[in-house]
């Protein structure tokens, strides 16, 4: 079996313990940073999701999982520093909406966009609406992305954005929305201009807007 396998059967099985000899012996056999991150540890979280959804795992399981992809990224992000990725394309400020505590999808997308060059400032999970606008006076983002898992905090994100409108940001930024329930349709009410289903579907949009910047 290869070690990109034996990394995304780890990150299932949440061996949070065995992920970092895994990914030492993949840097070692010159096996590029961005396979492992898109073909074991993306992977396996996306699988891991599924398997929660039609009930083969469990939310332990689940935050185990979290924590192998995790230790994985903290061995990987000062590797990827010293990488061709990083000629630094922009900065995204990113934050996990209102109310909502999930962030194992909004790490991801961190992960990829910072893979392709983004300086990502991470205001983490259940931001209030003067924190983005703080961050964006702060960091003049290129891009402020809106993570959301829960139906019912997608709800914030209009005051998310009126917040952003009314300190007269709003122009200066390009807004970016995902999260499993949000759809094209959502971004377009919002006239979100950015909307991506995927982490590295997200960085692909991102690099869009740097490169008609
Ligand atoms: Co919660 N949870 N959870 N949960 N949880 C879901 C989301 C849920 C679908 C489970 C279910 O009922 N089947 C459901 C939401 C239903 C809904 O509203 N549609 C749910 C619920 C109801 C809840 C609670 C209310 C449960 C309760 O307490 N009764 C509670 C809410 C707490 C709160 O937020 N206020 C809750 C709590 C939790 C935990 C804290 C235990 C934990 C979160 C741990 C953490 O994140 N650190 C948790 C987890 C783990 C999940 C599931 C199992 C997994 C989510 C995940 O990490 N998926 C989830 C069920 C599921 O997804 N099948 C569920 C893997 C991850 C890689 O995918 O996050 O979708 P995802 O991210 C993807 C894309 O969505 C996209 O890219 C990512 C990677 O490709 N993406 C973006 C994400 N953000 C983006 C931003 C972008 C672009 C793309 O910007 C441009």
């Amino acid at each position: 079996m290869s070690t990109i396998q034996d990394i995304h059967d780890a990150t299932v099985k949440g061996n949070y313990k065995e992920i970092m000899d895994l990914v030492k012996k993949a840097v070692g056999e010159k096996i590029p940073l961005e396979s492992i991150i898109n073909k074991a540890l993306s992977k396996a979280m996306i699988e891991v999701g599924d398997k929660f959804g039609t009930g083969e795992l469990y939310m332990p399981d689940m935050l185990l999982s979290a924590k192998a992809m995790k230790e994985a990224m903290n061995y990987i992000k000062p590797l990827l520093k010293g990488s061709e990725y990083v000629a630094e394309k922009g900065t995204i400020v990113i934050g996990t909406v209102k109310g909502d505590l999930h962030d194992i999808g909004k790490n991801l997308v961190i992960t990829m966009a910072e893979c392709q060059g983004f300086k990502v400032i991470d205001l983490g999970i259940d931001v209030d609406y003067g924190t983005f606008v703080k961050a964006i006076k702060e960091h003049s983002p290129d891009i402020v992305a809106f993570s959301g898992l829960l139906t019912t905090t997608l709800a914030n994100i209009p005051d998310h954005i009126k917040a952003i409108e009314d300190a007269d940001l709003r122009k200066k930024v390009v807004l970016a929305v995902g999260g499993a329930p949000v759809t094209r349709h959502f971004a377009d009410m919002y006239s979100i201009e950015i909307y991506a289903p995927d982490a590295s579907g997200a960085a692909k949009e991102f690099l869009k807007v740097v490169g008609k910047k």
